[in-house]
């Protein structure tokens, strides 16, 4: 049964934060919708695919989801890189959403079917200081999360990405036509941040999942010292020590802490995590299912993983739209060594634009049963949420000099 592709459009919209979707109709008027945001890098990934990707869609079999994949890739000379990946799993995610609307199906019958009940979710708390840290932990707690993220703020900075500060809140990424710059102190941050985290670890008890995100801003030195410190917190994990690119540092820090390390939600193929993979630098590969090129390629990521005990735990901040998380979770329904997902919600008005069918409940997630990936964009109300320009912040040392984030 093949099922011709008539158009595929990409529509921007902005209801809390901007979010770019690939709808793909077929000629028996099946829609299928694809996730291509890249945060701050909106526009680029919306020419690549309107411009670039969009017409050779058109008379495409809708049903030849890894063929497509494999002609948007192979059959590309300038491979890899997150805009080409973002766009090549946008228009994958929309094609397994129209296989599953076919097949009468929710995507994870596809992929095999459920090997658990439910996935469980991590969210993110954090604090300026640390009585405000546990507050924000203690909501989480209450709202049944077995597992929360926590960053808090550095004494003697104004600002640090991840963390609210007053009226300041860290997401969505600030309005605007140029980033704001922060000040960045790795020696402040190591001096506090083990004592930030013993604190809630002694708050909550043995038995939450506590998780810490030091966002690429650590020598390989600094990550063991930091790894180190934070043993008798047992940590999930400790994610993004270092700068992503310079992976063979992640050997030196694995061998010098027993806290485990996650790492990949800037890394788009199955070649930027390999070697982390296969020589076990780390414990958790953290690829988005959408940046790294949709289900088709993510899941050859899960796959080598297992085979090296590294679970699989993919990005999913609410700069990726709800069609993103959909389709991790129903990857994660299907996938052995899938070990949790990082869920941090959207705003009210954001799940009216894209209605879902996945569920949260009591620290866990379940992708739903309807047919395809289970979201749906509410054209009409994205079109009253025009694109507005924002970007994440970008970092300075106190001499000034442009740092890793
Ligand atoms: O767009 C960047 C954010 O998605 C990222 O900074 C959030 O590090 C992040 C995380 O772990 O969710
Ligand atoms: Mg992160």
């Amino acid at each position: 049964m093949s099922s011709m592709i008539v158009a595929a459009e990409v529509i921007l919209t902005s209801p809390s934060r901007n979010f770019v979707t690939l709808k793909v109709t077929t000629d028996d008027g099946v829609v299928g919708w694809g996730d291509a945001t890249l945060n701050g890098r909106e526009l680029a990934v919306a020419s690549y695919l309107k411009d670039h990707l969009a017409p050779l869609l058109i008379g495409r079999d809708a049903q030849r989801v890894e063929d497509t994949w494999q002609y948007f890739y192979r059959g590309v000379y300038w491979r890899r890189g997150p805009v080409t990946m973002a766009a090549i799993g946008a228009v994958d995610l929309a094609l397994w959403d129209i296989k599953g609307k076919l097949a009468g199906q929710p995507v994870y019958q596809l992929l095999g079917g459920a090997v658990r009940m439910r996935i469980l979710a991590y969210t993110h708390a954090s604090g300026w200081d640390t009585p405000e840290l546990l507050d924000s932990v203690d909501e989480k707690l209450d709202r049944g999360f077995l597992a929360v993220r926590a960053q808090s703020g550095v004494p003697g900075l104004d600002t640090v990405y991840g963390v609210h500060h007053g009226e300041v809140s860290y997401e969505p990424a600030g309005r605007g036509k140029r980033p704001v710059e922060e000040t960045w102190d790795t020696a402040a941050y190591l001096r506090h941040a083990p004592t930030m985290l013993a604190a809630v670890r002694e708050h909550v008890g043995p038995e939450i999942a506590l998780l810490h995100d030091a966002h690429h801003r650590l020598t390989p030195n600094q990550a063991a010292r930091l790894g180190k410190a934070l043993e008798p917190v047992d940590l999930f994990w400790l994610e993004d020590v270092t700068p992503a690119e310079n992976q063979e540092v992640l050997r030196r820090v694995r061998e010098q802490t027993t806290t485990p390390l996650a790492i990949g939600e800037v890394f788009n193929t199955i070649w930027d995590c390999k070697d982390l993979i296969t020589g076990q630098y780390i414990d958790y590969i953290r690829t988005c299912v959408m940046h790294a090129g949709g289900i088709s390629h993510a899941r050859r990521i899960f796959d080598l993983a297992a085979l090296y005990q590294v679970g699989a735990a993919p990005h999913g901040p609410s700069d990726v739209s709800p069609i993103t998380l959909a389709a991790s979770l129903h990857l994660g329904l299907a996938t052995p060594n899938f070990a949790i997902q990082e869920f941090m919600g959207y705003e009210p008005i954001d799940d009216e634009v894209f209605r879902h069918d996945y569920t949260y409940k009591s620290g866990y997630l379940h992708p739903g049963d309807a047919p395809g990936l289970g979201v749906e964009l509410d054209e009409k109300l994205a079109a009253r949420y025009p694109y507005n320009p924002a970007y994440l912040p970008v970092a300075r040392k106190r001499d000034g000099t442009m740092t890793d984030w």
